[in-house]
């Protein structure tokens, strides 16, 4: 076909770039299982709290393996597209079949990579609820892919093996990693640390401690006689925040991974909430319910798992950077955990109950 004679039209172009992209895909997908397991756990399901930067690992992973699948994903459309004026349109019924399915992944995965990227960007455009859209879509994505693999196989064998690509072919594909790797680094400083200074497209300036959400958006307003309740059954201990600042102190230098891709690390200081649990009369390792002074928010409360009351880690943060916590980091007193989704370091707390 003259038509299409770009050196980028070839098997030995597709095959190489979709090897590149089904890693991003799975890699993509694995991190991304991962955070929905420790949001939404199943009953069989624990997340452990070592080592402290795992999540930070896991989700930045996450955001920068799905940052390389979209110059990845139009690299590959790009090399593929002639095939769309293949005619005749449908040579049998697994021909369809195959094309459908094909119509089903390119969909599915524009639907991840682009929610995802606006969601990094914190623009909530839709109406739906994107966790749950994201992780559906997820699934059929994945599926298709398997089924794409599994019926180009023998292609995908045949282009891959030696003699290898000419120069104009090599050409297109170093463009390829040039292009997916400049993505990578202009946004990854939000997470990388070493990144930061070059990463000119991250979303989020991380030099200094970002905020989610602040106090004013949340509508938080302190009661003067704001207390501390530690509620277990019918046990109900209030502590005042003095009361609070007298407990026994500690500090742990502790990262926040946002699961929208930026992490930032500080050093937190307050009261262990095993500690704490302990000026109560509970044992450590309880599931505890912690609950914010926000109305109706979606991360208005989480649920501490007892691996992280029971890790001496996890604070009760009354200060960051050995200054009081500011309204928009969760003054009075917020909840910061080891390896734990941002979503979950629930801030402005109130109320802790033992379930
Ligand atoms: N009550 C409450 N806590 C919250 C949130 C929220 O919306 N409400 N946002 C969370 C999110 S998404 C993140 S990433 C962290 C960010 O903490 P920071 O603003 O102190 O950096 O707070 C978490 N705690
Ligand atoms: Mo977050």
């Amino acid at each position: 076909m003259t038509r299409f004679a770009s050196p980028a039209h070839d098997e030995r172009v597709t095959s190489r770039v979709g090897r590149w992209l089904g890693i991003a895909f799975a890699v993509c997908f694995l991190t991304g299982l991962l955070s929905h397991g420790i949001q939404h756990p199943p009953s069989w399901f624990t997340w452990p709290s070592s080592p402290v930067w795992l999540y930070r690992v896991t989700q930045g992973l996450h955001v920068i393996s799905g940052i390389a699948a979209i110059p990845l994903l139009l690299a590959k459309l790009w090399s593929v597209y002639p095939k769309l004026f293949e005619r005749p349109l449908v040579r049998s019924a697994l021909h369809a079949l195959e094309r459908g399915s094909i119509l089903v992944l390119s969909g599915a995965a524009f639907f991840e990579l682009i929610t995802g990227l606006f969601n990094v960007a914190q623009n909530y455009l839709w109406g739906f609820y994107f966790p749950t859209a994201h992780y559906a879509v997820a699934w059929i994505a994945i599926g298709s892919i398997l089924v794409h693999v599994a019926v180009k196989l023998p292609v995908i064998r045949r282009a891959l093996a030696p003699p290898g690509v000419d120069a104009d072919r090599r050409r297109f594909l170093r463009t390829t990693w040039l292009a997916t790797g400049v993505a990578v680094v202009a946004t990854a400083g939000a997470t990388v640390p070493l990144l930061r200074r070059v990463s000119v497209l991250a979303w989020r300036s991380t030099v200094d401690l970002p905020v989610n959400r602040t106090a004013a958006a949340a509508a938080i307003e302190v009661p003067a006689d704001w207390h501390l309740e530690v509620v277990d059954g019918e046990d109900v201990h209030r502590f005042t925040l003095d009361q609070l600042n007298a407990l026994p102190q500690a500090t742990e230098e502790l990262p926040i991974a946002c699961v929208e891709g930026w992490s930032a690390s500080a050093v937190w200081g307050g009261v262990r909430v095993a500690e704490l649990l302990r000026q109560c009369g509970i044992a450590p390792g309880v599931d505890v319910r912690v609950s914010s002074l926000e109305k109706g928010g979606l991360y208005s409360t989480s649920t501490l798992p007892g691996t992280h009351t029971g890790d001496r880690r996890t604070l009760l943060a009354l200060r960051v950077a050995d200054q009081p916590l500011t309204p928009d980091h969760g003054y009075p007193c917020r909840v910061i955990a080891p390896t734990r989704p941002g979503v979950l370091q629930t801030k402005w707390v109130t109320r802790l109950e033992v379930l």
